[in-house]
């Protein structure tokens, strides 16, 4: 009884559409070529970061430039952003420096995509599908802001806006997670849901214009 109570406190708490669900099983579906839709992520906790941890699921069949992950600061655009540059072309910024990563060509499958970063070495590492593509180093030292507006669907170039329909995203994302710190990505292989940062099992979000949730259709 005192959950359900604070349960119903928590929903109406949350104003402007924000929801927070479980969203278990589910997937957005960004259905067609848009500057307008996108889904805010809102961190469980806000606190600038020193290492992090990135997962999410995607499937599109786009051939040219788009984002995958958002994560803009009020000073400082591309505070962290994936970005796919062409097919089997992931960048990975952090404080608006970038390093790519080449993946073997499989343009039209779902892909699993994790992320780790650490500023006392400024080491990047990227699995894709369960296997590394290597390491690079960035931003070495560097801490990143914690007010953020974190985006997916759509780049920013400011906060929370400036969007390119020409870099937007065209399918489906699901199980984003984050984390607070690096986690080993060998243990990534399944269930990567539940970040300390953004957890898709209670995930606090808004969408925007025409975004749909549905069943995930892949694992
Ligand atoms: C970040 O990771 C390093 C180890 O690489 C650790 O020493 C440091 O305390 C971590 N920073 C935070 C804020 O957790
Ligand atoms: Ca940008």
């Amino acid at each position: 009884m005192a959950k359900l109570i604070v349960g119903a406190l928590l929903l109406s708490v949350l104003t402007g559409g924000v929801a927070q669900l479980d969203m278990k099983g589910k997937a957005f579906i960004f259905p067609q070529e848009s500057a307008t839709a996108y889904v805010s992520l809102i961190p469980q906790v806000k606190k600038s970061l020193q290492n992090f941890t990135l997962c999410l699921k995607a499937f599109t069949d786009l051939t040219r430039p788009y984002s995958l992950f958002s994560y803009n600061t009020k000073t400082r655009d591309n505070e962290i952003l994936l970005f796919v540059e062409k097919v089997g072309e992931y960048m990975f910024y952090v404080g608006n420096s970038g390093v790519i990563f080449k993946a073997p060509l499989n343009p039209y499958a779902p892909i699993h995509i994790c992320v780790s970063w650490e500023s006392a070495s400024g080491i990047a590492e990227l699995w894709l599908n369960g296997k590394p593509l290597g390491r690079k180093g960035l931003k070495k030292g560097y801490t990143v802001g914690g007010e953020a507006k974190i985006i997916i669907g759509q780049e920013q170039d400011s906060f929370g806006g400036r969007f390119d329909i020409k870099q937007s995203f065209v399918g489906d994302i699901w199980e984003v997670a984050m984390w607070d710190h690096v986690v080993p990505l060998k243990m990534m292989d399944d269930g990567c849901h539940s970040g300390n940062l953004i957890n898709w099992q209670s995930l606090i979000f808004k969408d925007n214009g025409y975004v749909v949730t549905k069943p995930k259709l892949w694992d």
